[in-house]
């Protein structure tokens, strides 16, 4: 949770030195087996554009009037006469289905950016020797959690999880929930308001109420490592965490028991079983994991395999692996997308990936995607790179927003790191050089590194220009290379800028040679259906012969470990107010809006399948 990070003034040079690695209070691994229930469905709401229901002037405006999470019987108050006055009633207010971003469900809300309270009853008795949690999946971009008019967290970060506990604030019968979700972004805000894509608001992902016992198994990991032996942690919680004797059992192939420290940790190391498959996109075995600890039983599914960089080789379970990917944003398919990514929807993208374009890679970009995109991945077999939204700006100086990018990559690694689909850990993306962003993303690299020494670290980076005897020469000029397993970079010739498409073939690619390069970013805008005789921006031959010719580029580096070009499909971003081409839509997908494939489709799908024929 990052409501503890603080404001601290910024000082002059750079941010504070990092600090320790944050783990969130409560985790709740693998909700989605757990004792629960989903708060999916109907949720009343109330917009609250000048954040009336958080402000308390003394005591005297909205205090008594205007703050929505209170717990107050309206009804029962007008039956008594009506005389308490009150500025909210959430009980009638209008109502939208939950999980899913406000933009997309009230016309009036499509550009609404700020405060909106929204309000779910929900029937839970207080259960003896229970505990209850919520865990929020996403509320963009903060959120204020109340529970019968109590407050029972709050969060900042749009993407990642957060749990509260709530079992002392349960009631018999009725429960109100109230939570506040505000989706302004600021200059401290991680991504800052500057983006090109939407921010849509809201409760985004799945809300669930989770129960277990008192003393109960918060966390599991395992993980295979390049010495063959699978490596992890079990951790408890609760009153009896500690000397609890901890049972893991992978499928039917393995087992082995630890006992937990004094606080409730215990680590788990065996060797890989001799029949254990190896997970692979092409064969993803998941095993069905089994920890027992306590009287509690955690359920996982989970792939074993290792990722590993030899010189400019990029190795999958020891074996030279080439990266035939695509970026993708997490919009679903439609005229009017509410990012409320259902296992289906992620399905279908994921297929149009792996089957339709031959691939076996998506970059998840620019924040961490749905939790069920992730299970997904791992059951569909793609690789995954996943990225936090330290994106073009951030203020670098600043240390409490170092803190909370800090934050927000443990939360995304807590969450995901039982995912064998993911391989790389991205620390930012097109972010100008310069001292203090440098020192930031090292910082946020050491920071990884240390929460997950198993996966790989890249960023993707801006690439220089410049001219050089006659040549144009294409450079990453970068002092963070040294911090990155994988280099990654985002070019545009071709789109951006002068280069026609014709140039591409006479630029000069100037790269280290000992590391695996990464193309993490490509594309052309083409409008579905808009073609014309000649090679005209915007049009679907302009976006083929580009990723034509941009894939003969590729084909002279001679470190190039894969590619993730922009993007998959037609997304919203209010920075695209092209009124003929785009209208609120950047269009370099390979698919539109709807779905529908651009001729650039079968250029990439052609040019992966001829990869994968040959291997790679
Ligand atoms: C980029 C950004 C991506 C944009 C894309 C574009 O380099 O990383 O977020 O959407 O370019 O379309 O310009």
């Amino acid at each position: 949770c990052l409501c503890a990070a603080q404001e601290a003034p910024s000082p002059a040079s750079g941010p504070a030195p990092v600090p320790a690695p944050l783990r969130p209070a409560f985790l709740l691994t693998a909700a989605v087996h757990r004792d629960g229930e989903e708060l999916s469905g109907r949720w009343t709401y109330s917009r609250d554009l000048y954040r009336t229901g958080l402000t308390d002037i003394n005591g005297w405006v909205a205090k008594s009037r205007m703050q929505r999470f209170r717990d107050i019987d309206i009804a029962a108050s007008e039956r008594r006469g009506g005389t308490d006055f009150f500025e909210f009633d959430l009980d009638r207010g209008p109502a939208m289905a939950i999980p899913g971003a406000w933009n997309a469900r009230e016309p009036e809300l499509r550009y609404y950016d700020g405060l909106i309270w929204f309000q779910r009853k929900f029937n839970a008795a207080p259960r003896p020797g229970r505990r209850a949690f919520l865990r929020f999946e996403a509320v963009n971009y903060r959120a204020w959690v109340y529970v019968n008019g109590k407050e029972a967290g709050r969060h900042e970060g749009g993407f990642t999880p957060f749990v509260v506990e709530v079992t002392n604030l349960l009631r018999e019968g009725e429960n109100r929930l109230t939570v506040g979700a505000d989706s302004s972004h600021d200059a401290k805000s991680i991504p800052t308001p500057i983006t090109d894509w939407d921010l849509y608001g809201g409760i985004t992902r799945p809300v669930r109420l989770v129960w277990t016992p008192a003393t109960f198994i918060d966390d599991a990991t395992l993980s295979l490592g390049t010495d063959g032996r699978i490596t992890g942690e079990v951790r408890l919680q609760g009153p009896h965490a500690a000397k609890q004797k901890a049972e893991i059992a992978i499928g039917t192939l393995a087992s082995v028991s630890a006992v937990t420290d004094k606080d409730g940790r215990a680590a788990i190391d065996l060797p890989a079983p001799g029949a254990l498959r190896r997970w692979t996109p092409d064969q993803p075995t998941l095993y069905d994991v089994r920890v027992t600890a306590a009287g509690d039983l955690l359920r996982e599914r989970m792939g074993f395999r290792t990722i590993a960089v030899r010189g400019k080789e990029l190795l999958l379970n020891g074996e030279p692996l080439f990266l035939r990917g695509i970026s993708l944003h997490e919009e679903e398919f439609g005229p009017n997308p509410a990012r409320d990514m259902t296992a289906p929807q992620a399905r279908a993208l994921l297929h149009e990936i792996k089957h339709g374009l031959h691939g076996n890679y998506v970059r998840l970009s620019h924040y961490p995607h749905s939790e069920t995109t992730l299970r997904l991945a791992d059951e569909m077999g793609l690789l995954v790179w996943s990225e936090i939204p330290v994106y073009w700006t951030v203020d670098w100086d600043n240390p409490a927003v170092l803190r909370k990018a800090l934050a927000m990559q443990a939360e995304t690694v807590y969450r995901d790191r039982n995912r064998a689909a993911v391989i790389l850990w991205s620390v930012g993306n097109e972010t100008p050089v310069s001292g203090p962003r440098t020192r930031f993303h090292a910082a946020m690299a050491d920071n990884v590194r240390a929460l997950d020494p198993t996966r790989l670290v890249s960023a993707a980076l801006l690439v220089e220009r410049r001219s050089a005897g006659g040549k144009a020469v294409m450079a990453i000029q970068d002092p963070l290379v040294d911090k990155l397993d994988v280099l990654a970079v985002n070019t545009y010739a071709g789109w951006y800028g002068a280069d026609t498409l014709d140039a591409l073939a006479g630029l000069d690619w100037q790269l280290p040679a000992d590391r695996p390069l990464v193309l993490s970013e490509f594309g052309a805008d083409a409008l579905a259906g808009y073609r014309s005789g000649d090679r005209r921006k915007f049009t679907e031959q302009y976006q083929a012969d580009y990723y034509r010719a941009t894939l003969a580029m590729a084909g002279r580096m001679p470190t190039l470990a894969g590619l993730s070009p922009w993007i998959l499909k037609d997304f919203r971003s209010p920075r695209r107010e092209h009124p003929v081409f785009q209208n609120g839509w950047n269009r370099k997908g390979l698919l539109s809006e709807t779905g529908v494939r651009k001729e650039a489709f079968g250029v990439l799908a052609d040019y992966y399948r001829r990869k994968a024929n040959q291997g790679g």
